[in-house]
């Protein structure tokens, strides 16, 4: 089969939980629609709806690092709450299909107390567009869950992991900051559940409706750049590359050498009732000094990694050093550092972190 009689055709399910007038609605409702049909990290600027047979529809979306760009089409069938079909073109030349015409046809059926969606997106002309788009759709479906499903994006968004894994706290401290909801579910590193997601079996892993999105930093980016809140990565070009060093820099050095070798051998020497492994530990706290002079030196005059608020490297070190405090070198160590301490206190103090504390046990 060669390109020109290949099918590129996408389709997509969806299960939305809310009424199938309500989903249809948001479909051909001009003020509903800007509300939501663009993908996480954008916005729509404009639509426009004339919602009968021939008539024409357009948005103009912005944002998530492209040009402005329009997407328009005409309605070829309209059967409110059950059935939807209208063409979708590009506007303007920078896209993967200048001048093409594409169909899009949904059916809407109740099931349980939602609808599904059933859409099937044809005319691609190669396996590239028809993937893009497919993203595109599943992003745009998120969109439209948040805004039905009576829980919001808790609906929608899921964090997997251990509450006191120091990783999964930052996630959450993240998630706290933006002030987006989700919901919480327990899975332990390496369980069957987390094995299916996580190619490594680490937790967390932040799933958007079938979305997957593992390593914290991402996780964080992700937050960061999918929703409105303050920005997680605030400051001018220094700042930020700052926030950038400290990231890679919690991720290559001061996990391993804080949480893998000294607070987790403790954590684990009381869970198995058993003395922690001491050369282990005075190995750790030996490469401890480094590491945290370089951190004092940063927090020196200023409280936060970046500028005037949480970063992603505050929300990376902020449950590390929390737990490095709980034991007896590393609150030694860390009461010979003012500047840490009172970064420490200043994040500690936020509710986002009282949303992401657990004990050690
Ligand atoms: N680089 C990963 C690290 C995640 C990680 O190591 N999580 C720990 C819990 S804090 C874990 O899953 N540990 C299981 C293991 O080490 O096998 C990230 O940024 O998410």
């Amino acid at each position: 089969m060669n390109a020109a009689t290949q099918d590129f055709t996408l389709n997509l399910t969806r299960f939305i939980r809310a009424p199938r007038e309500k989903v249809f609605d948001a479909f051909v409702d001009e003020a509903i629609l800007p509300r939501w049909h663009c993908p996480r990290g954008m916005t729509v600027a404009s639509a426009k709806v004339d919602a009968r047979i021939d008539g024409t529809w357009r948005l103009d979306m912005r944002g998530g690092n492209r040009a402005p760009h329009a997407v328009s089409g005409r309605y070829r069938e309209i059967k409110r709450a059950d059935r939807l079909a209208y063409t979708w073109q590009w506007e303007g030349d920078d896209n993967p299909m200048p001048g093409l015409q594409t169909l899009v046809e949904i059916d809407f059926v109740s099931q349980d107390d939602g609808t599904e969606i059933r859409m099937r997106h044809s005319g691609f002309p190669a396996e590239a567009a028809r993937r893009g788009h497919s993203q595109g759709w599943n992003s745009v479906f998120n969109r439209l869950n948040d805004l039905l499903d009576a829980r919001g994006a808790a609906g929608t968004l899921t964090l997997c992991g251990v509450p006191e894994s120091s990783y999964v706290r930052a996630a959450r401290i993240g998630l706290a900051e933006k002030g987006v909801a989700y919901t919480f579910e327990s899975c332990a590193p390496h369980s069957e559940k987390i094995n299916a997601l996580h190619p490594f079996g680490r937790v967390p892993v932040l799933r958007d409706g079938p979305t997957e999105i593992w390593e914290t930093s991402a996780i964080l980016r992700y937050i960061d750049e999918g929703f409105e809140g303050p920005s997680l990565n605030p400051g001018m070009i220094v700042d930020r590359a700052r926030t950038e060093q400290w990231v890679s820099a919690v991720g290559g050095y001061l996990y391993d050498t804080i949480a893998r070798r000294y607070v987790l051998q403790y954590v684990f020497a009381m869970r198995e009732k058993r003395e922690p492994d001491r050369a282990v530990i005075d190995k750790a706290v030996s490469e401890m000094p480094r590491q945290l002079d370089a951190l004092e030196r940063l927090y020196t005059g200023r409280d936060f990694v970046g500028s005037g608020s949480p970063s992603y490297a505050d929300i990376l070190l902020t449950p590390m050093l929390a737990y490095l405090g709980q034991f007896p070198e590393g609150a030694q160590l860390l009461s010979d550092r003012p500047n840490i301490r009172r970064a420490q206190a200043i994040m500690q103090a936020r509710p986002s972190f009282a949303a992401a504390t657990q004990r050690l046990s």
